[in-house]
């Protein structure tokens, strides 16, 4: 689908200072003041994380002099203390590092992680447990500041730390101390950080205390805290901006052997780390082992001393997170099938997407869910069947305020709750089916038809004379991305790609050069899974979305467009009208229902419609903009069916007459027709 293209707005005023101060493009000034940065101070912060950006003081977070005294205390008498940690990629970091740092402080040191079945935070018999093995402190990490129930049944019995960074609800007043920068009257003055970073700043605390160390320049186990960082999706500002930074240019050269036998087994070893490697390639492998066995395996990789074992539970984790992997994928086809089931059933016209099934684990819904909004842009929930009750995982588009409009339907749930893009309910299966109309309906009456249409952020609008090296080298020094940090975006309108070639494995990925009026100057550019373009750029101008970054090839570096979308140029098409409709149709369905029809793509249909009895005369209504609209609004309607890879279509028969204002994709742009 085509997303309408939002230009970030900046204050010139600032872009001017920036320019003339800091010696950066325009472009780079822009993107800064995209990111927030309103003055020279905060600029030269910002493109310094390493040096300018510093550590704040761990003293002045509420409850660290406490808690170090305890800690310190009972290294010194070998006193048993464990950690007590989380299932997901943070709780795992958060443990390994605190047993690190712990035992390389001389301490009697160890773990315990819950299962996904015991469930999030502190339960009452794994504490008891932990007590009656003769355990005298209890530190937990990520987890517990919601936990003061679980507390007063052991607090007689073993000191309690709590360190997380989670929200606080009821004050926790039977522990013998409380680390989360979110407490009311804590004024620690970076609120980001993960649980992680909270436990990093402790052994940050330790090691000043203890050995003297000044925190300023105490970076032990910081690969570590940047994984969970990246993987928590907390903000990548401020201290977790240098966290990640940091975490990034030590993790290559890591001596933590199991980080190095995980990196190993994800394909990274020797490469150049960014932030995507860590959320998309090592984070996962980590996460799986939570999701389908002991989560304790993953802080024994990280703790491991030995290769081979290292290397053994490496492996393991990777087999998990291919199982996994193909739970989702089966997962996300099934209930786009159901989808597309419903949409026919109901002639086309919905407003969201609600599908549910017994077969789902409830650990892959929200997953599926975000999968769908993906490709739709519909407000998404999918269920998960267990007997009378059904579990929920939701997930909203810009303009619909999820947890608000659960607030509308609660009579139907026995819990919910989430915020405005994700949300979360149980309800009684048996209500599913008026819940589903309810919903729908509800959807359509409080939106507008242009609320459903995606938008993409753009920093700029740019020729392509404007791509060059020291710009990517710029946007470089923007890194590391990620959440309030975005990579920068650029789009460029009515480009000629030259040279397009499919390449990879299964020739399905496309790369091309972007035609600049410098004639010895086009710039190489790749998009996944695009080659079906290839007709397209060979044939038309396109509008594309990029980001722009650096590429190494014989020790020569160039310019690299990594691209987001191309579509047909918006200027050189024009929209269908009703007639066209009729003969995109006509030309489509005499196609798919020839003997020897090999499907292959639309942007491969154009060049036969266009050369066919019923192209039109109007040239602008013979381009693939025309065609792909035509094709979208005939998806809408139920009237084509793509396979699952979108690379071949049918055309069932249908005897429902033909409402093109049955489609919203046609009444949205077809307005001025009307
Ligand atoms: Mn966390």
């Amino acid at each position: 689908m085509r997303k309408k293209w939002l230009l970030y707005e900046e204050d010139k005023k600032i872009v001017e200072s920036l320019v003339d101060t800091l010696d950066i493009s325009s472009l780079t000034a822009k993107v800064l003041c995209h990111r927030g940065i309103s003055n020279i101070e905060e600029a030269e912060v910002f493109l310094d994380p390493e040096n300018r950006q510093k550590f704040h003081d761990p003293f002045t977070m509420k409850g660290m002099p406490e808690a170090v005294d305890r800690i310190i205390k009972a290294i010194n008498g070998k006193e048993k203390i464990v950690i007590y940690g989380d299932y997901d990629v943070d709780g795992i970091t958060s443990s390994a590092i605190m047993v690190r740092t712990l035992r390389k402080l001389g301490a009697v040191v160890n773990f315990y992680i819950p299962s996904r079945e015991e469930g999030y935070g502190f339960n009452v018999p794994a504490l008891q447990n932990i007590v009656d093995e003769g355990v005298n402190l209890l530190i937990s990490v990520d987890c517990g500041i919601s936990n003061v129930k679980e507390i007063e049944e052991v607090k007689d019995q073993i000191d309690v730390i709590v360190t997380d960074h989670h929200l606080p609800s009821d004050p926790i007043n039977n522990a013998i101390s409380v680390i989360d920068p979110h407490q009311e009257d804590c004024t620690y003055p970076d609120k980001n950080l993960c649980g992680a970073g909270v436990a990093f700043k402790i052994c940050q605390a330790l090691n000043a205390k203890i050995k003297g160390i000044d925190f300023h320049t105490y970076v032990d186990d910081i690969d570590l805290v940047a994984l969970a960082t990246v993987a928590d999706i907390v903000p990548l500002v401020g201290e977790n901006r240098k966290i990640v930074y940091l975490g990034l240019k030590h993790m290559p050269k890591t001596s933590n052997i199991g980080l190095r036998a995980l990196i190993e087994t994800a394909g990274l070893s020797g490469k150049t780390l960014n932030t995507n490697h860590l959320g998309y390639k090592l984070a996962p492998r980590l996460n799986a082992v939570g999701r389908l066995t002991y989560a304790s395996e993953g802080v024994k990789l990280l703790l491991s001393e030995n290769q081979e074992e290292a290397k053994t539970i490496a492996q393991k984790l990777d087999e998990e997170n291919n199982i996994r992997k193909d739970k989702e994928t089966r997962m996300v086809d099934e209930a786009n099938e159901k989808y597309k089931e419903l949409r026919k059933e109901r002639g086309g016209d919905m407003s969201s997407i609600i599908v549910a099934s017994d077969k789902w684990h409830p650990g892959v819904i929200g997953l599926a869910a975000a999968r769908l909004l993906e490709k739709y842009y519909l407000p998404t929930i999918v269920l998960s069947i267990q007997g009378e009750y059904a579990r929920a995982s939701c997930r909203s588009i810009d303009a619909l305020h999820m947890k608000h409009t659960l607030d509308h339907f609660k009579d139907y749930f026995t819990q919910y709750g989430g915020h405005s893009k994700a949300a979360g309910f149980t309800m009684m299966t048996k209500d599913l089916e008026k819940f589903r109309d309810e919903f729908d309906s509800y959807v359509k009456q409080n939106l507008k038809e242009e609320d459903f249409i995606p938008v993409q952020k753009v920093d700029a609008l740019i020729h392509p004379t404007e791509l060059n090296v020291k710009l990517a080298k710029e946007m470089d020094k923007i890194a590391p991305f990620g959440v309030d940090n975005p990579q920068p975006v650029f789009a460029c309108k009515n480009v000629k790609g030259v040279y397009p070639k499919a390449m990879g494995q299964e020739q399905n990925h496309l790369s091309f050069f972007i035609k600049s009026d410098d004639a010895n100057f086009d710039i190489r550019a790749v998009a996944w899974s695009k080659s079906s373009f290839i007709p397209l750029i060979e044939n038309e101008l396109i509008d594309i979305i990029f980001e722009p970054e650096l590429n190494t090839f014989n020790e020569k570096v160039s310019v690299q467009c990594m691209v987001k979308s191309i579509d047909p140029s918006e200027e050189t098409g024009a929209f269908p009208n009703r007639e066209i409709m009729i003969s995109i149709y006509k030309f489509l369905w005499r196609y798919s229902n020839e003997l020897n029809y090999e499907p292959y793509d639309i942007c491969q249909f154009n060049v036969g419609f266009r050369n066919s009895e019923f192209a039109s005369k109007n040239p602008k209504l013979n381009s693939t903009y025309t065609m792909l609209s035509a094709v979208q609004v005939f998806e809408e309607l139920g009237l084509i069916h793509f396979n699952s890879c979108g690379d071949s279509f049918i055309m069932p028969k249908s005897s429902r007459k033909l409402n093109l204002d049955d489609s919203r994709f046609w009444r949205i742009n077809h307005k001025s027709d009307r």
